[in-house]
């Protein structure tokens, strides 16, 4: 049985901590989709662990971790992240496996997307600059490079350098890459790299058929999907569930629960529309107490209003079985807390989140004021102990979006956790 972890605005909503909560009791942690964009933080034992590529099972000892066939994969990102975590003493051996249906992201496809996001200008996107969109465009372009394809080495070459001559042809001189380079370090990822590499198929197959307890963990999140979110300001993969089975393929009669991760506010980080952002003296307090920095890049997140309209709409995309709000101290010095509500076009209530970027632009949000609970719930570990307009606060959540709070995060910490 499976259980799965996805974000439900626009990412850093606090996967990484639920999962590694529930990888206690999992026996396999695996990624759908994305690649080394993604930033997930585990604080644990009081040490702050940052992982990218690698699934956040990773911390804990006897559940194996799979980097999943929709992912992309940076081999020496990964190789990083896998040294990182051995130095705090954390064993690896035989816990990582990667498929080889992966395909490879290269330093070929950062340098590209770099140079997309000049050509963009004004427009660019805001990528995290790892070559997500360049390694999903090749992939679907059918010039992409599988793991698989680095253990023919002639083959693996080839297909490099016909890459590469492609770019070439379209960047020109602004393209300072040396193919040759990236296939001597190949040379040297061929050996080690193969001890993680597996079929996933048959491992799927056989951990479904056995009943393994499974942990999915999401990246990225339903606002950014590359089919649901605020095209063209989303990243390249299906980070809902969609993207679960096309990266995993599970049986989707063996979904336990989803489970929606929901931060107490909002953050955005990157281009793109966002209604209940604050460009004001409350966005800044947001991002100041609640320490808004991209994991990966180390970019100011945005920052505004818990929006009620985009859960309900990732809610309708994703079917969370629970939701788990995060970051709910973060609000504790707040006299009054507002949720959006509705979206309002020329005088009408839209009926959900538009796709319509000029809707979105030209569109205004309601909110809905709350009374805050000016008092501290860092830390605190019983529904009962919450203040009483922190509880209003989390059933207002509930019976909007109509799915049960089943988690709270109460401070970074995996400990900071009320179960109800
Ligand atoms: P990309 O690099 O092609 O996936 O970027 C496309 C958009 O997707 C957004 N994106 C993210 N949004 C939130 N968090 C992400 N991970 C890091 C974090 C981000 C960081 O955990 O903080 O460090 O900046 C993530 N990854 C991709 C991205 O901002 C673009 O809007
Ligand atoms: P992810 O990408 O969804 O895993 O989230 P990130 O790790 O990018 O960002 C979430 C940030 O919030 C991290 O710094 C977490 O340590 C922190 N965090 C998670 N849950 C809580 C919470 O309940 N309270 C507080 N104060 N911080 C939290
Ligand atoms: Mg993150």
């Amino acid at each position: 049985m499976a259980t799965v972890v996805l974000g439900a605005q626009w990412g850093d909503e606090g996967k990484g901590k639920l999962v590694d909560i529930l990888s206690d009791t999992a026996q396999l942690c695996c990624r759908a989709q994305g690649g080394h964009n993604a930033g997930h933080t585990i604080v644990k034992n009081g040490i702050t662990f940052d992982v990218h590529i690698l699934p956040s099972g990773v911390l804990t000892d006897g559940c194996v971790n799979l980097i999943g066939t929709g992912c992309v994969v940076h081999i020496p990102q990964f190789f990083k992240e896998l040294e990182t975590i051995e130095k705090h003493g954390i064993k690896t051996h035989d816990r990582v496996l990667i498929s080889d249906r992966c395909h490879v992201d290269l330093d070929l496809h950062t340098k590209v997307d770099g140079l997309e996001e000049v050509e963009l200008g004004k427009g660019s996107i805001g990528t995290t600059g790892k070559g997500i969109g360049p390694t999903y465009s090749t992939k679907a372009t059918r010039s992409g490079i599988h793991i698989a394809d680095i253990f023919n080495k002639a083959e693996f070459d080839r297909k490099l350098r016909h890459l590469h001559h492609g770019y070439k042809k379209r960047y020109g001189d602004l393209l300072q890459y040396d193919s040759e380079a990236e296939i001597t370090k190949f040379n040297d990822y061929r050996e080690r790299l193969k001890p993680f590499v597996v079929d996933q198929v048959p491992l799927i197959e056989s951990a479904v058929k056995g009943n393994v307890r499974m942990l999915v963990e999401g990246a990225n999140a339903l606002m950014l999907d590359i089919d649901n979110g605020t095209y063209p300001f989303v990243t390249s993969s299906n980070t809902g569930l969609g993207g679960v089975f096309t990266g995993l393929h599970l049986n989707p009669r063996k979904i336990k629960e989803t489970i929606g991760i929901v931060k107490a506010y909002t953050t955005r980080v990157g281009s793109g529309p966002f209604p209940s952002e604050q460009n004001n003296d409350i966005g800044e307090k947001l991002q100041s107490v609640g320490r808004e920095f991209g994991v990966t890049t180390g970019r100011k997140r945005r920052c505004g209003w818990l929006d009620l309209v985009v859960v309900k709409f990732s809610n309708s995309i994703n079917w969370y079985d629970s939701i788990n709000l995060t970051k709910l101290d973060i609000l504790d010095d707040f006299d009054e807390v507002k949720v959006a509500t509705a979206y309002e076009h020329n005088g009408q209530e839209l009926t959900s989140f538009p796709a319509n970027l000029e809707i979105l632009d030209n569109m205004t949000v309601k909110y809905e004021t709350l009374q805050g609970w000016k008092s501290k719930t860092v830390g605190l570990k019983s529904y009962e102990e919450l203040p009483e307009n922190a509880r209003k606060y989390i059933e207002y959540i509930e019976n909007f979006v109509g799915v049960r709070v089943k988690y709270i995060g109460t401070g970074p910490g995996r400990e900071s956790m009320i179960v109800r």
